[in-house]
């Protein structure tokens, strides 16, 4: 027998606050977290739901210098973005809270000093690399230089991104300073380690003995890092953004992320509830942690022996990790900007929430990488919801009201086929609840899907639109089935679409439905008035997708744009190379399209010296009439060139990005025409 709980605990990782959040992230964490969490509540349970941004690590910094901002610039930018976004979609957490918050400093800073005080940690010094001109150590992050392995420039001191080599900063040939450009230069530090070692035969026995139900792929990569011996980790770090090291003579230090994140999830539950420690010290209570696998060692290796070595705290019953979801073919990546953003598909998509949820649910990379791909959002919109989920609730509203008006009829007599329908619905109700206790989302899903299946199938086999012609009293009683199978319905999705659902219970007329009726066969009595029928769902049609695909592969084209260097400089010139160049500034008097051309556009220029026609290759980044009336830069003494059949005498000079985008360089206040440059 499973242990029963009084009441859950339930985490989902914190996303580091240095973007916004993508269907990534969604599908490997939120969206199963918030179905669990959903159907919790809907059965009464007692149950917390605790996240929030992590704000502190390198990434943030790098960010921030990038910017020419400063750090807490950038995480209030991404909290604020991801806070919205998540309710956006229904992801329903008790509290989304920050690691910068005070709260969380106290706690994480007194968390350190208790395993301090008792002795928990060992201090190692070691050599790292110190950024002599900017006075600091350098995280890894901080350091470039060539690639050890393939050779190739830019390779990180933790990563080299050409040939995907873990390396270490010492490696590196020629290493740079990215702060300075100095070369660095190798200085003892002081750090504190946690030995894990030393928890390795609780961990052991906690994990490889007593959890041998967890997901494969979590149990595996504990197996293999127990197996593989557990080493000390260094839980502080020389930088300075992040929680002060709480302990005299640790200037300069703070306390490593990865050691103050996971206890944000305490911090969270604090500001959550003066009832806090109810739910982290009591064995009654179950606690869940929702992380995508790249995060497997933190929560199920190093956060339970920082929580063992404090003491008092429990340990979590199952962490349920996800693999990762690809997009369209490729890893989705921040830096490369290859991902759909949630807080740019709820503007793009207004109205779509619960078909993002859908499809990610149904699509999650709960055991395997997966991958997400436009058309298979179209089509699982198209041929599911709409056309299986949509199209049943449809026809039982609008029959109900075409033929009684609006009210659930009266059922007579049931017939053997009613009663094996009905009989269906409480198995499908366990087969969720089953499967959603057990982290099988997907499964859970489309078993929930099977109601509106059967739903459809009971209404195809019965022809209610048939009968009605000479057997009232019979399609009085399809209908009660029909409209019992929507309110299962209600119920049922709620976790997963919680907009379709409360658009349901209003449909139906109801307030609100409670988990245990499902798989009951008259949660609605006859008589009960239905609300007015509303469209569910909507079809989607090629040029959305098409769009999105487009989107897409323009983000992608930009960033790389931008990755690009700058074009290296030409060859030297002397001055009196250039004293051959005569430039004036011109007004655009007259513009049209050159015919039968795409990118040409025929001026006429007013350049002090004369009014001349200058044929000018911008048609595809100005319209002829953006372009009356504004000063340009002319090179008047070109070569007369003849383009189309027109002389062109001169040239209208602009700036050209990488990704080649025209920008105009008009003078910042009008001068006279004629005016020379130089
Ligand atoms: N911010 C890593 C991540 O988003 C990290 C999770 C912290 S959970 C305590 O993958
Ligand atoms: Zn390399």
């Amino acid at each position: 027998m499973a242990k029963e709980y009084k009441r859950y605990l339930v985490t989902s990782a914190l996303p580091y606050a240095n973007g916004p959040v993508h269907i990534g992230h969604l599908a490997g964490v939120y969206v199963p977290s918030d179905i669990y969490v959903r159907y919790l509540r809907l059965r009464g349970k007692d149950v917390v739901w605790v996240c929030g941004s992590d704000e502190h690590g390198v990434p943030i910094t790098i960010k921030a210098r990038r910017e020419g901002v400063t750090p807490q610039d950038v995480v209030d930018k991404y909290n604020a973005i991801i806070k919205k976004s998540f309710e956006g979609l229904g992801i329903s957490f008790d509290i989304y809270s920050r690691t910068t918050s005070p709260t969380h400093r106290v706690t994480a800073s007194e968390f350190f000093r208790t395993l301090y005080d008792k002795g928990e940690f060992v201090q190692q010094t070691s050599q790292q690399y110190y950024d002599p001109e900017a006075k600091t150590f350098l995280a890894d992050r901080y350091i470039t230089g060539t690639c050890p392995k393939c050779g190739s420039e830019g390779a990180y001191g933790d990563q080299c991104e050409k040939c995907g080599s873990t390396l270490n900063a010492t490696d590196l040939i020629n290493p740079k300073s990215t702060i300075s450009g100095a070369a660095p230069e190798l200085r003892d530090t002081t750090h504190w380690f946690l030995p894990l070692d030393k928890h390795e035969a609780m961990l052991r026995e906690w994990i490889l003995e007593g959890h041998k139900e967890w997901k494969s792929n979590v149990y595996g990569q504990c197996k293999s890092w127990l197996d593989g011996g557990l080493q000390p980790r260094a839980v502080s770090r020389d930088l300075d953004w992040g929680i002060p090291v709480p302990v005299e003579g640790a200037e300069g230090k703070v306390l490593y992320v990865w050691f103050d994140a996971p206890i944000g999830y305490i911090s969270a539950t604090k500001d959550l509830t003066p009832d806090w420690e109810k739910y982290w010290k009591s064995e009654d209570t179950k606690m869940v942690h929702f992380i995508g696998k790249d995060n497997i060692v933190f929560h199920c290796i190093v956060f339970p022996a920082m929580l063992k070595a404090h003491g008092d705290y429990i340990l979590p019953e199952n962490v349920p990790a996800n693999e990762f979801l690809n997009l369209e073919g490729d890893k989705i990546s921040t830096s490369k900007n290859w991902a759909v953003w949630l807080n740019e598909y709820l503007e793009d998509m207004p109205g779509k929430e619960d078909v993002l949820r859908y499809v990610l649910c149904a699509n999650a990379p709960e055991t395997k990488d997966n991958d997400f791909t436009w058309k298979d959002y179209q089509a699982r919109n198209n041929n599911e919801l709409v056309a299986v989920l949509g199209n049943f609730v449809n026809r039982a509203m609008v029959l109900t009201a075409k033929y009684f008006e609006g009210k659930v009829p009266a059922a007579g007599e049931l017939t053997d086929f009613d009663r094996e329908i009905l009989a269906e619905l409480p198995k499908l109700r366990t087969a969720v609840e089953e499967n959603i206790e057990n982290y099988r989302f997907r499964e859970a899903l489309k078993e929930a899907m099977n109601i509106a299946r059967l739903g459809n199938k009971y209404l195809a086999d019965t022809e209610p639109w048939k009968v009605i012609k000479t057997d009232e009293a019979r399609v009085a009683t399809i209908l009660n089935v029909a409209l019992q199978i929507t309110a299962n319905l209600a119920v049922v999705i709620e976790p997963f679409m919680p907009f379709t659902a409360t658009k349901l219970l209003r449909m139906l007329g109801v307030e609100s439905l409670s988990w245990e009726q499902a798989g009951s066969s008259d949660i609605l009595a006859a008589g009960h008035t239905l609300g007015k029928a509303e469209l569910l769902f909507e079809k989607i049609e090629d040029s959305v997708i098409e769009a999105q695909v487009a989107k897409l592969q323009a983000a992608k084209a930009a960033n790389e744009a931008a990755a690009k260097p700058v074009e290296p400089q030409k060859a030297e010139i002397s001055f009196d190379d250039f004293e051959k160049l005569d430039i004036r500034i011109g007004t655009v008097v007259e513009a049209e399209k050159v015919a039968k051309t795409k990118k040409l556009l025929k001026l006429l220029v007013d350049t002090g010296i004369d009014r001349r026609t200058i044929v000018s290759g911008i048609a595809e980044h100005f319209s002829p009439e953006e372009l009356v009336g504004r000063q340009v830069m002319v090179l008047v003494n070109l070569a007369p060139r003849e383009l189309k059949g027109i002389e062109s005498r001169g040239m209208i000079l602009m700036a050209e990005d990488a990704t080649g985008k025209l920008v105009m360089v008009p003078p910042t206040e009008p001068v006279r025409n004629g005016s020379q440059v130089g």
